[in-house]
């Protein structure tokens, strides 16, 4: 049966703005306070998932979430009427009305782990939404991701969805975004990449002193154990503790992978060697073979990497074989990444072309192509019970930039979220949006 890598993009919110929140995250607390501009941002989202499209490439796009979030200013104290609550809190505790309007749910790389039915126990495609507990703003994220996926994989008898891990720190789940599979092909048992940036429990694991090490070795094997993976289909690694104290607060932001391939930075993690050879050996198991990319540090140096988010990259297979990397623009700007590029892309090596994507406003809060999208690796049987909704198509890409074009502002400051009409903005943009995409009610407003 044929199967697919379905790349579903995040759809940037209206209340997108660089609020500063994501110590570790060094874009983030560089931008802070910038102005922003939600429209552009929204688009230049929507012009990737249409060229991925037109590419043939399937795509599915992820819809963000309500913000403000007035129910947890709520749990937080603040009361009255909506406005009075966005009001109080913008005249008392700014930083929490900040982080209650975050768009960082289009980050959805975040937004869970999924593994492909190929490799779980009772053979459907798993989903664990993350808790995102390191951050607060990220941490108010999974009630809603979980409504939202379960409405786009609603299908118990391929779907399975799991609540987020307990929510303190020594289950720390970021999703996707420090896990990878390896492959021979998308709908056969695969490989499953687990990568953690430290143990909450066993102290002989080291740790990063500057940086928060976001995802725990306990929660990865938790989601492991959730999804049914077999012991001989997993492979956990931990991150170089050195690279997360230098910017590198998710692993996408250092490795990627798809397929048999491994596109990684010398210095990504810690005991490479091992980790390779067990990922080699587990791979050729299931009639994999596996293969590595290291950009050396004399080529690319760990604060490139961070600045141009050269691996924050999409690592797509195109059926020749040959793979296509989608970087952001920030890479062409970096003259030794760009030239590195050049190289690997000259060699008649597997990475055999480079797309470069202007995503500005994300990127200025530390989101590149590989942060925006979830990938779902489906059979045929499997997409056909995919609500169809989500799925990318020319006119579903027409009405989505003509929605962006009459909801969204085109620019954003601190004091735009202090004003109670952005909620209703925003309320209005959504309930319109669940239509567009047939998703039923799954936001706060829609459903209590
Ligand atoms: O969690 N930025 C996000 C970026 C997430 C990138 N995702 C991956 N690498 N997969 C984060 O740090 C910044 C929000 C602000 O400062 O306004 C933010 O949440």
């Amino acid at each position: 049966m044929k199967s697919y890598e379905v790349n579903f993009d995040g759809l940037v919110g209206p209340t997108h703005n660089y609020g500063g929140l994501s110590y570790g995250n060094v874009a983030s607390q560089s931008n802070s306070q910038q102005s922003s501009n939600p429209k552009e941002a929204a688009l230049q989202g929507l012009a990737k998932m249409k060229a991925l499209m037109d590419m043939g490439f399937q795509q599915g796009v992820l819809a963000p979430q309500e913000r403000p979030d007035v129910a947890v200013l709520r749990r937080l104290g603040f009361a009255g009427s909506d406005a009075q609550v966005i009001q109080q809190a913008a005249k008392e505790a700014m930083p929490l009305l900040v982080a209650s309007c975050s768009a960082s749910s289009m980050w959805v790389a975040n937004a869970a782990t999924v593994s492909p039915s190929a490799d779980t126990a009772d053979g459907r495609v798993h989903f664990t939404a993350a808790n995102l507990n390191c951050k607060y703003h990220r941490s108010i994220e999974h009630p809603t991701t979980s409504r939202v996926l379960g409405a786009m994989f609603a299908d118990q008898q391929h779907f399975a969805h799991h609540a987020a891990l307990p929510a303190v720190a020594q289950f720390g789940d970021e999703g996707a975004a420090n896990h990878t599979r390896f492959c021979r092909a998308y709908g056969e048992a695969g490989v499953e990449f687990f990568v953690f940036g430290r143990s909450a429990f066993d102290t002989r694991y080291p740790a990063p002193q500057k940086y928060p090490a976001r995802q725990t070795l306990e929660a990865s094997q938790a989601v492991a154990r959730l999804h049914g993976l077999r012991e001989e289909g997993v492979v956990y690694a931990q991150q170089n503790p050195s690279v997360i104290d230098q910017g590198v607060f998710h692993n996408d932001v250092i490795a990627v992978g798809n397929g048999e391939v491994l596109f990684y930075h010398e210095d990504a993690f810690l005991e490479t060697d091992r980790m390779l050879a067990e990922l080699s050996s587990k791979l050729a198991k299931v009639g994999g073979k596996f293969q590595s990319v290291c950009v050396p540090r004399s080529a690319v140096t760990v604060d490139d990497a961070v600045r141009s988010y050269l691996f924050n990259s999409q690592l797509l297979s195109r059926p020749d074989g040959s793979m296509l990397l989608i970087v952001p623009e920030e890479c062409r700007g970096n003259e030794r990444v760009w030239q590195y590029l050049q190289g690997l892309t000259g060699s008649g090596g597997v990475i055999g072309e480079v797309k470069v994507f202007d995503l500005k406003q994300s990127m200025q809060n530390g989101g590149g192509p590989a942060c925006l999208r979830l990938r779902v690796a489906l059979n045929q049987t499997e997409l056909a019970a995919v609500n169809p909704g989500v799925i990318m198509t020319a006119p579903l890409y027409d009405s989505l930039t003509q929605w962006v074009e009459r909801h969204y502002r085109d620019r954003m400051t601190e004091n735009d979220l202090a004003d109670p009409q952005l909620l209703l903005e925003c309320r209005a943009a959504l309930d319109e949006l669940t239509q567009i995409l047939k998703l039923g009610a799954v936001y706060p407003f829609q459903i209590n």
